[in-house]
């Protein structure tokens, strides 16, 4: 059998020449188990990400895969590379059948410079949180310009997708009555940009106002990127435009003002956390046995749980044992 490393680093060399089968291929070892994403990891080596990464997130149905595929091509015509992950934190069960439905990517299928992936909540331990980063490393070796990450917003979606981001995209659309609430939850904070789409629908002026006056009401702050907020309808491909122009622009301020970096940092840190906390529950999985042995110890009166817990910790869960 090929050394699976091996495999991997010939893989990277035919996503580096823009294979679409090798790209998916290496999509799914970032989905699969420990032992595959952290050779996965190794293979793509230590460069740092070229790749603007652009997270696109809202309410369900609210129009992120139509404005997405309408930014691609508005990328594409700039001789782009796009890459772009539907990741569904919602469905574990359902993922894969209601992803291939949520991404709506048709016009760009025989694109060879768009690669578009769906990644769903599957059962490892790791989840989204470990599988996202590394999809996005193999979307940057792979000569992405620009990578999407479109998610359905649901409570703290938003939030999440935000920690995944370069740039986070807030899509509303009007008669979304919580467009006032969502900038009251601290969602002006969190967006770099909103897009009220499905501006051909009445209402969509007025959300707008409402966000802008929200907006106002911020304390000024030199330093602070102050929220653009849009209108679109994607479906009919109008003001798209001016959301890449906006992007953009939002890449240059991240990477004048520095606040690039601490992005990409905080992003790394909770990479590493989602890692540990992995292996950590691997490693518990891993010891039932031990784990019964120490509890029946405390129900024997022989130890208290936090001494056991210690115990547990240096002795089976220790780096070495890894
Ligand atoms: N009227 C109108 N409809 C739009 C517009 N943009 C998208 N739609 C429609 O809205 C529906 C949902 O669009 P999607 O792009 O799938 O929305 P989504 O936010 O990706 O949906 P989920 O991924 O399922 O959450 C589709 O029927 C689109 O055709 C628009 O500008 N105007
Ligand atoms: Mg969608």
């Amino acid at each position: 059998m090929a050394d699976p490393v091996d495999d991997v680093h010939a893989l990277i060399e035919a996503a580096r020449d823009g294979q679409p089968r090798a790209v998916a291929r290496l999509i799914s070892l970032a989905e699969s188990g420990l032992g595959s994403r952290r050779a996965l990891a190794a293979a793509l080596g230590h460069q740092s990400p070229r790749a603007a990464v652009v997270g696109v997130t809202g309410p369900p149905g609210v129009g992120k895969s139509t404005l997405t595929s309408a930014l691609v091509a508005r990328w594409r015509a700039r001789g782009e590379r796009v890459g772009v992950l539907a990741v569904d934190p919602t469905s574990p069960l359902s993922g894969g059948a209601l992803l291939g439905d949520r991404v709506r990517m048709h016009e760009h299928a025989t694109d060879p410079g768009v690669f578009v992936r769906s990644l769903a909540s599957r059962g490892h331990h790791g989840g989204l949180a470990v599988a996202v980063p590394l999809a996005v490393r193999v979307l940057d070796a792979a000569g992405c310009d620009v990578i999407v990450i479109e998610t359905v917003g649901v409570g703290q979606a938003e939030f999440e997708i935000a920690a995944l981001a370069d740039s986070t995209v807030l899509v509303l659309v009007p008669g979304y009555g919580d467009a006032i609430q969502a900038a009251k939850a601290g969602v002006l904070e969190v967006a770099d940009l909103i897009v009220v789409n499905k501006a051909d629908l009445e209402g969509s002026e007025q959300v707008v106002r409402e966000l802008r006056m929200a907006r106002g009401h911020q304390p000024p702050a030199e330093d602070r990127w102050p929220t653009a907020i849009l209108r679109t309808a994607a479906a009919r491909d109008e003001g798209i435009a001016e959301v890449v122009d906006a992007v953009a622009e939002h890449g240059r301020w991240l990477a004048a003002s520095g606040e690039l970096s601490g992005r990409r940092r905080a992003r790394l840190r909770a990479e590493i956390e989602a890692i540990v906390v992995e292996r950590v529950r691997a490693g518990l999985d891993g010891n039932r046995e031990v784990l019964d042995g120490l509890a029946d110890r405390i129900a024997a009166g022989e130890a208290d749980p936090y001494s056991v817990a210690e115990e547990m910790a240096r002795e089976h869960l220790s780096p070495g044992n890894w």
